[in-house]
């Protein structure tokens, strides 16, 4: 028997907002900002803060829009942020509801029912507590017996919750493992950074791994190998954390929130992930020719252009490494699995295909996935 993963889920929020749209109040706020400290800008005393354009979005990144959980607040120049209802511990958290409908999704997708996973996993960029664990929530709202945990790898995340299931299947001490993302990023977004304010987008995915013995699903990969790496880096950095209120900082301080050296991420990474694939292919005795289809993390299209043409040589068609970012942006490790999840469904038996994320740790995570 082999390890498969048999169903995936995508859960999109309602709302999206296009770069337009969120340049137009970016540039609303900081013409605002530039009003109200003139005297300040003029002195020399601060800088005055710079214009965002829809079109640099665009040619430096590949995004058109994205998804917002909770639209309303982002777009107010005086708040700049999300706004999220409060909700009494006895509701469903707003990260389980994201996980919750994936995971139904995936289940569906699968051709399985709750009664046949009996692990969850939670893995994100971000969870909204610390416990209990979304996970649980979620194992709790979805009838599942057996347990759950959260874990946190940025936007590896997914791929290394995946190689935990794939993990726990090939040992026999899970039968069906859930592995969910619910990437809720925009609470963490810097609004008023030109820099990095266009970047992310809200999603949630979810996927189904089990043995190949018990799968029935039409649309079944063979996992054939997963690997992972990471190697530290302060490039990508969030200071937020539960000490926080403890060190009397500013919690709208922009180190609070995400910031990047984007040119050196884009620099360091590429050349990284590309390696990593082709390393990880080797491996296993396949030529990265045999790849029918790349489902690359999704934070830059000139990136995933990079990574592949790197390997191949010559510029990746869309159909062979599809690009998602242009409506969902980056939406940290969900990424490679929406990309996933919208082009599977095509490919043949014995068709090969790599899952792979990079991101923030730096953290790179691959799948080799070969279609049943
Ligand atoms: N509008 C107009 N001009 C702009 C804007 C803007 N919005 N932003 C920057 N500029 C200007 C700059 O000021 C600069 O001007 P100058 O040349 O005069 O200095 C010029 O445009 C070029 O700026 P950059 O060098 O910054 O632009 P790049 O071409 O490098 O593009 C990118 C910037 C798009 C950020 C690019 O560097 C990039 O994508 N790098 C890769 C980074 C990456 O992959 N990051 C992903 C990290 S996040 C992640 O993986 C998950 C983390 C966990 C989730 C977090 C959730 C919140």
């Amino acid at each position: 028997s082999s390890v498969v993963i048999s169903g995936v889920g995508l859960w999109t929020p309602a709302n999206s907002i296009s770069n337009e749209e969120l340049v137009s109040s970016y540039n609303a706020w900081a013409e605002h900002f530039n009003h109200e400290n003139h005297a300040a800008i003029e002195a020399g005393e601060l800088d005055a803060k710079p214009l965002s354009t829809a079109a640099f979005i665009e040619k430096a990144s590949g995004i058109k829009s994205r998804y917002a959980y909770s639209k309303e607040g982002i777009l107010d120049i005086h708040r700049m942020r999300p706004l999220l209802e409060v909700r009494d511990d006895e509701q469903v958290s707003h990260q389980a509801e994201m996980a919750i409908s994936a995971a139904k999704k995936a289940l569906i997708a699968a051709n399985k029912t709750a009664a046949d996973i009996d692990m969850v996993i939670v893995s994100c960029a971000y969870t909204q507590r610390s416990y209990p664990a979304i996970a649980i929530e979620v194992q709790a709202a979805l009838g599942i017996e057996g347990f759950g945990f959260d874990m946190l790898v940025a936007c590896s995340a997914a791929t290394f919750g995946l190689e935990r299931a794939v993990d726990a299947i090939k040992c026999g001490t899970s039968k069906g493992v859930l592995v969910i993302s619910p990437e809720l990023t925009s609470p963490q977004v810097n609004y008023m950074d030109r820099d990095s304010h266009f970047i992310f987008g809200d999603v949630a995915t979810a996927v189904v791994v089990e043995s190949s013995e018990s799968c029935q699903s039409a649309h079944a990969f063979d996992v054939v190998s997963t690997k992972c790496v990471t190697a530290y880096s302060n490039n990508i950095r969030s200071n937020f954390g539960y000490t926080s209120r403890t060190t009397d900082q500013d919690p709208y301080a922009a180190d609070m929130l995400f910031h990047q050296n984007g040119r050196k991420v884009f620099k360091e990474v590429c050349p990284m992930a590309a390696d990593h694939i082709e390393t990880h292919l080797h491996s296993n005795g396949i030529q990265v020719a045999e790849l029918k289809r790349w489902w690359l993390h999704q934070a830059n299209i000139n990136m995933n252009l990079l990574i592949s043409k790197r390997l191949l040589g010559r510029d990746a068609t869309l159909e062979e490494a599809p690009i998602v970012l242009d409506e969902y942006a980056n939406t940290a490790s969900a990424g490679s699995i929406i990309a996933f999840a919208k082009h599977h469904e095509d490919l043949a038996a014995g068709d090969i295909g790599v899952i792979c994320s990079f991101g923030a740790g730096y953290s790179i995570g691959s799948l080799i996935l070969r279609k049943r």
